[in-house]
C-alpha cells in the first residue's frame, strides 16, 4: 500500500499547511515494496543507488496523487495561469527538497534508519538535474518552487536536454569538460506524456494563397518536422497544497513526416534523419551571458517555444472558443530573450492558422507576453543573422518584418524624421550582415519588461532602453530576485533551520520576514554560541569534502572565504586572485605577518570557448598548488578550487561560509542570487555596490557588510575620463609586484609567461572591469575582515544581523511581486 493517504489535518504548526500523515512503518513498507516490486531487488542486495530509486518512487506515490488533484482543480476551474518559458531550469537534486516540501523528511529519515540506511547518504546518490548554466537557470528553479508553494497555477516550460551543463575536472590545473549524464540510469521524477506530443515545422518556404473573397493568407511549407515529446517533472510546493509541473520537451524525428518526404531515401537515410532530429534536445549550450549564433541553438529555441505555445493553446481551447479571452487566461513570461521566438510563433498561429485579423492577433500578443532582462552586458544581447532566420524560420521573419514596419510608424509619429531613433529602436539592425535584435522584439511586444534588482532595473531604463522608456513610460519595472528558503536554508542547513524553528517559530520557511525575530537578540551570548557552533559544524563538514575532492587539509578555525559563481571577467575572480597573491607575498616577506588563517575557496565553470576565464581557473589552481605546499606560510593561507561546482555542491558551501565574495564591477551584475544564499546562511559579504548587494545593504545595514570599490556612478565617471590601469600599477608597489609575479615561472615552473595573458589583459588590455581601480579598496576591506574576525562576539552578532535581515530576498516575495504587478494572478491552492 502507498505510504500515505494525504489527509489534511485541521490545524498545523506551519502557516496552516496541512501535514501528510505517514508513519515511519508505512514509509519503510513503501520503500521496501519499491525495492521488491519496482526494482526486482531486496534490502540485502540493493546498493545505495537502488535505495535512492526506491525512496523516490515511494515519495512519488504521494506526489502523483497531489499532482492529479492540482491539475483537476486548475483545469476544472479554468484558472488563469502563468507559463514560465525558460531555456534553463537548474533544478539540482529533488529528493531532499520534495521530502521537505511534503513534510516527510523526518519520517523518511526514521524509516531508512530503521532499515539501516542514512537518508543524507541516499540523497547524495542523486545526480544533479543541471539543465542550466548559472543564475538565470537557478532563478527559474527557485521561482517554480515558490509558485507551487504559494498555490499559483503555473507551468514551467523548457528543454529536456539529454546532457545538462558539462561536468568539470582539472588536468594539470586546466579545466576539462565531459558530458553530463544525469539520465544515464533513468530519472524517477519525470513522467513521459505521449498523449501531449507536438509537431514542429522547420525550414522550407512560404506560399501566398489567394482566397475566394479576394484576400490572401500565408502557408508555410516546412522542409522538416520534429516531434516534441513532453516529460513532466512534478513541482511540489511547500506543504504540498499545490503540485505544479515543469514540462520539458524532448525532440524526436517525426515519423509521419519522414515517411512522406524521405521515402525514396530508404531505411538508412531515414535513420540518419532521425539522429539529426534528436540532436535538437541533446545538449545545453554552456555559454553564460554570451549567446552563440549557431543554427542548432536557434532550432532549439524555436522547437521548445513552438511546442510550448501549442500546448498553451491546446489547454486554452479545452474551455474557450473566444480569442479575446486568451489574455485573461494566459500570461507568458519570457526568461530573458532566449524564448522570444514564441512571439512571432503565436502571431503565426493566430493569423495563418486561426485566420484572425493581424491587428486583433497583435493586440492579443501585446497582452500575453512579459519579458525579464537579466543582463546589461552588450555581448549578451541576442542578435540572429537575418540570413539564418530566413533559412530556418522563413515565415517568422516575415512576421517580424511586419511587426517592425508597423512599429517604425509609431517611432516616426513620436520622433518625426529622426532616422537615428529608428535605427536604434528597429528590431532589424541594418548593415552588411543584417540582424534580428531579440531584446527589441521583446520590448516592443511585451506589456511589461522587468529587471531583476532595483539598480539593474534603473539601468535598463537609463542606459539599455532609454528611448523605449520614453515611448512606453510604464512598461519598464523592477522585480528584485529572491531564492527559495526551502532549499537554501531548511534543506541545506538543517542545524541553522532548527535554531530558527526554536527562535522564531517554524513558519519562517513560508514567511522569511519572521527571521527578523532574532535581530533584537543578536548580542545574546547563548544565541551567538549556538549560531557559531552550527557554523563550525558546517565548516568541519565542508573541510571533509575539500579533503575528499582536492586532498587539501584545511582547518575549520580559519576564515572560510568563498567565491562560487560562473567564471566571468566581470565577476572578477581575478581581483580575488590578486589579493590572495598579495597575502602570500606579505607572508613570504614577513614570516610573522599577523593574519587570521584564511581558506580561499572557489567553485566556477568557464564556458569551454572562453579563453581568459579558463586561464583564470588555471592560474588559481597553480597558485593553490604553490601556496598549499609552502611551509613558510605556516598554514595561515590555503587556496582550494573545487572541481565541478554545481547546485548540490553549493548546498554544502553556503552553510559553511564566513565570507561571501560579491565583487563584480558596479553596474554589471544584474542582481546575483548567491549573495542572498550566503547571507541567509550567516556569511558576511565583501561586495561592491552592485545588483542586489545594494538592496541587501539597505536591509542589513551597510555597516554590517564589507562594502568596497567604485559605485555605478563612479565607474561611469572614471570610464568617461579615460581609465588607465597603469596609473594604479605604478602607484601601488604591492599591486605591481603581484602582477609582475604572473610573468615569472614561480607558479608554473619551467613555463614562464604561462600566466602572462592575465596580466596583459589587466594592463595593456585596458582592464575593462576595473580590477586595478578597485584593488586598494578591496584589500582594505579584507584587513577589516581580519580585524573583525578576531572578536568572535562581534562577528557572531554581525552574522546573525545578516541572516535575520534577509526576509526580502525570498523568492516567494519575488513571485508575489510578479503576480501582482505583472501577471495579475490569483491563488488556487487545493484545499
Ligand atoms: C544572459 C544571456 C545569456 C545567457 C545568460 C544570461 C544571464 C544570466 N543573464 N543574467 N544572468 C544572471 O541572472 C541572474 C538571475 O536574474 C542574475 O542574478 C545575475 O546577475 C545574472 O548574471
Amino acid at each position: 500500500k502507498a505510504p500515505a493517504k494525504s489527509t489534511a489535518k485541521k490545524s498545523s504548526a506551519v502557516n496552516k499547511v496541512p501535514e501528510i500523515e505517514c508513519t515511519s512503518k508505512q514509509m519503510q513498507q513503501a520503500i521496501v515494496d519499491r525495492l521488491h516490486k519496482g526494482l526486482g531487488t531486496d534490502a540485502e542486495k540493493a546498493n545505495n543507488k537502488a535505495w535512492w530509486n526506491a525512496t523516490c518512487h515511494a515519495v512519488n506515490e504521494v506526489v502523483f496523487d497531489k499532482l492529479t488533484q492540482t491539475q483537476q482543480n486548475h483545469s476544472g476551474q479554468d484558472t488563469r495561469s502563468v507559463n514560465y518559458l525558460s531555456l534553463e531550469f537548474l533544478m539540482g537534486r529533488l529528493l531532499s527538497n520534495n521530502l521537505h516540501n511534503l513534510q516527510l523528511f523526518k519520517v523518511t529519515e526514521e524509516a531508512l534508519k530503521a532499515l539501516g540506511k542514512d537518508l543524507y547518504e541516499i540523497c547524495d546518490e542523486e545526480p544533479d538535474m543541471a539543465l542550466g548554466n548559472g543564475g538565470l537557470g537557478r532563478l527559474a528553479a527557485c521561482f517554480i518552487d515558490s509558485l507551487a508553494t504559494l498555490g499559483y497555477p503555473a507551468i514551467g516550460y523548457g528543454i529536456h536536454y539529454e546532457h545538462g551543463l558539462f561536468a568539470q575536472s582539472f588536468q594539470d590545473g586546466r579545466q576539462i569538460e565531459r558530458p553530463d549524464t544525469w539520465r544515464e540510469y533513468g530519472n524517477p521524477w519525470e513522467i513521459c506524456r505521449p498523449e501531449s506530443i507536438q509537431h514542429v515545422p522547420l525550414y522550407g518556404y512560404v506560399e501566398t494563397v489567394f482566397d475566394e473573397d479576394g484576400g490572401s493568407h500565408k502557408v508555410w511549407h516546412a522542409g522538416q518536422k520534429l516531434k516534441g515529446v513532453p516529460w513532466d517533472v512534478p513541482i511540489v510546493g511547500y506543504g504540498a497544497k499545490t503540485v505544479n509541473i515543469l514540462r520539458l520537451w524532448e525532440s524526436r524525428a517525426d515519423e509521419a513526416f519522414d515517411w512522406d518526404v524521405f521515402n525514396a531515401g530508404g531505411y538508412v537515410d531515414a535513420q540518419a534523419e532521425k539522429s539529426k532530429a534528436e540532436t535538437v534536445s541533446k545538449v545545453l549550450y554552456p555559454n553564460d551571458e554570451t549567446p552563440e549564433g549557431k543554427e542548432l541553438r536557434l532550432v532549439q529555441q524555436y522547437f521548445f517555444c513552438a511546442c510550448s505555445v501549442k500546448d498553451i493553446l491546446r489547454r486554452f481551447k479545452r474551455h474557450n472558443t473566444d480569442w479575446t479571452k486568451l489574455s485573461d487566461k494566459v500570461a507568458i513570461q519570457l526568461n530573458d530573450t532566449h524564448p522570444t521566438i514564441a512571439i512571432p510563433e503565436l502571431m503565426r498561429i493566430l493569423v495563418d492558422e486561426e485566420r484572425l485579423d493581424w491587428d486583433f492577433a497583435w493586440s492579443i500578443c501585446q497582452k500575453v507576453f512579459a519579458y525579464t532582462n537579466h543582463t546589461l552586458l552588450p555581448e549578451a544581447l541576442e542578435k540572429w543573422s537575418v540570413a539564418l532566420f530566413e533559412k530556418v524560420l522563413p515565415r517568422h521573419l516575415e512576421i517580424i518584418y511586419e511587426i517592425n514596419r508597423q512599429f517604425m510608424e509609431v517611432v516616426e509619429a513620436k520622433w518625426p524624421g529622426d532616422d537615428s531613433k529608428k535605427a536604434k529602436l528597429s528590431i532589424i539592425e541594418e548593415g552588411d550582415d543584417r540582424k534580428v535584435c531579440m531584446a527589441n522584439l521583446c520590448v516592443v511586444t511585451a506589456y511589461k519588461v522587468n529587471g531583476v534588482a532595483a539598480v539593474h532595473s534603473e539601468l535598463v531604463k537609463t542606459d539599455l532602453f532609454p528611448e523605449y522608456h520614453e515611448l512606453f513610460p510604464t512598461k519598464l519595472v523592477n522585480v528584485t530576485n529572491g531564492v527559495t528558503p526551502r532549499r537554501w536554508l531548511k534543506a541545506c542547513n538543517p542545524k541553522l533551520a532548527a535554531l530558527y524553528d526554536d527562535e522564531v517559530g517554524a513558519d519562517w520557511v513560508v514567511n522569511l520576514d519572521k527571521l527578523r525575530g532574532v535581530l533584537p537578540k543578536a548580542k545574546d551570548v547563548a544565541l551567538q554560541k549556538r549560531f557559531m557552533d552550527i557554523k563550525k559544524d558546517n565548516k568541519i563538514e565542508l573541510a571533509k569534502i575539500i579533503k575528499d575532492l582536492t586532498g587539501v587539509e584545511v582547518s575549520a578555525d580559519a576564515i572560510f572565504d568563498i567565491q562560487i559563481k560562473r567564471l566571468h571577467e566581470y565577476k572578477r575572480q581575478q581581483l580575488n586572485m590578486m589579493h590572495i597573491l598579495a597575502l602570500y607575498k606579505r607572508l613570504l616577506d614577513n614570516p610573522d605577518y599577523d593574519m587570521v588563517p584564511r581558506v580561499f575557496i572557489f567553485g566556477a565553470k568557464a564556458a569551454p570557448g572562453y579563453h581568459m576565464a579558463k586561464q583564470i581557473i588555471y592560474a588559481l589552481n597553480k597558485i593553490a598548488d604553490k601556496v598549499n605546499n609552502d611551509e613558510r606560510v605556516k598554514g595561515k593561507l590555503k587556496v582550494v578550487f573545487l572541481p565541478n561546482y554545481r547546485v548540490s555542491l553549493a548546498e554544502k558551501l553556503f552553510p559553511a561560509a564566513d565570507i561571501s565574495e560579491q565583487i563584480s564591477t558596479a553596474g554589471l551584475e544584474a542582481s546575483g542570487t548567491g549573495n542572498m544564499k550566503f547571507a541567509i546562511n550567516g556569511a558576511l559579504t565583501v561586495g561592491t555596490m552592485d545588483g542586489a548587494n545594494i538592496e541587501m545593504a539597505e536591509e542589513i545595514g551597510a555597516e554590517h557588510m564589507f562594502i568596497f570599490g567604485l559605485s555605478v556612478a563612479e565607474v561611469k565617471e572614471l570610464k568617461q575620463q579615460g581609465y588607465n590601469p597603469f596609473d594604479y600599477y605604478y602607484n601601488n608597489p604591492e599591486l605591481k609586484s603581484v602582477l609582475d609575479w604572473l610573468d615569472t615561472d614561480y607558479f608554473t615552473p619551467g613555463h614562464p609567461g604561462a600566466l602572462s595573458d592575465i596580466k596583459r589583459s589587466l594592463l595593456e588590455g585596458g582592464d575593462e572591469y576595473l580590477c586595478l581601480a578597485d584593488y586598494a579598496s578591496y584589500s582594505e576591506a579584507h584587513l577589516k575582515i581580519d580585524a573583525m574576525y578576531r572578536d568572535q562576539a562581534v562577528w557572531a552578532e554581525k552574522a546573525i544581523l545578516n541572516s535575520g535581515a534577509m526576509g526580502k530576498f525570498n523568492s516567494d516575495r519575488s513571485i508575489e511581486d510578479y503576480a501582482s504587478t505583472i501577471w495579475n494572478l490569483t491563488k488556487h491552492p487545493i484545499s
